[in-house]
C-alpha cells in the first residue's frame, strides 16, 4: 500500500514535470492536445483529428508532424469551393494557434493527412511547434476507419481538386 502511494506520488511529479516542459519558454500555460485519433480510409492513407489548445501567452504554429512507421504527414484543410464542392488544400505553412485559442482538427475541416502508415496500432506522433515539440498518441479509430473504407472516401477527401488528388497519390516524393 505504501508502495503504491509512493508510486502515484512519483507519477504525479513526473506529470507535473512533463506539463512544465510542454509550457516551453512561458512560465504559465502550455500547448495541450486532446482527443487525438486517426482513421484509415485505405491501408496507405489516413487522417488524424484532435483539438490543440494554446494557453501560453504567445501565438504558436504547428509546423510539422511526424511519426515512426509513417511515410509522411501533411497538414490539410477541407474547404468549400466556389462551385459548392468540398476541396482539400495543403497547408505547408502549418496551423496557427493564437494565444488562448483552441483549434479543432475534424472531418470536413483541418486535418492531418497520414501517408503510408505501417500497421493500425495506436501510435505516437511528434508535433513540431518550433520551440516546442510534443509527443502525442493518436488512437486508431477502428469504427471510423471501417465507415470511411465502406463509403470509399472520407468526408475530408471529398475533394474534386485534381491537384490535391495528384498530390495525395504522389506518396514517394
Ligand atoms: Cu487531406
Amino acid at each position: 500500500m505504501k508502495n503504491s502511494v509512493a508510486r502515484i506520488a512519483l507519477l504525479f511529479t513526473a506529470l507535473m514535470l512533463l506539463a512544465t516542459a510542454c509550457g516551453g519558454s512561458d512560465d504559465s500555460g502550455a500547448i495541450e492536445i486532446q482527443d487525438a485519433r486517426y482513421r484509415l480510409a485505405r491501408a496507405d492513407l489516413g487522417a488524424g483529428y484532435m483539438s490543440i489548445s494554446n494557453t501560453t501567452d504567445t501565438d504558436v504554429t504547428l509546423r510539422g508532424v511526424s511519426a515512426e512507421d509513417v511515410g509522411r504527414v501533411e497538414m490539410h484543410e477541407t474547404v468549400m469551393g466556389d462551385d459548392g464542392t468540398m476541396a482539400m488544400e495543403s497547408r505547408p505553412e502549418g496551423f496557427v494557434i493564437a494565444s488562448g485559442q483552441t483549434i479543432t482538427l475534424e472531418p470536413g475541416g483541418k486535418h492531418l493527412m497520414i501517408f503510408d502508415p505501417i500497421g493500425i496500432e495506436d501510435r505516437t506522433f511528434t508535433f513540431d511547434f518550433g520551440d516546442d515539440s510534443i509527443d502525442v498518441v493518436l488512437t486508431y479509430d477502428a469504427v471510423a476507419s471501417a465507415a470511411a473504407a465502406a463509403s470509399d472516401s472520407m468526408p475530408s477527401m471529398d475533394h474534386s481538386g485534381d491537384d490535391a488528388m495528384d498530390d495525395m497519390d504522389d506518396s514517394d516524393s
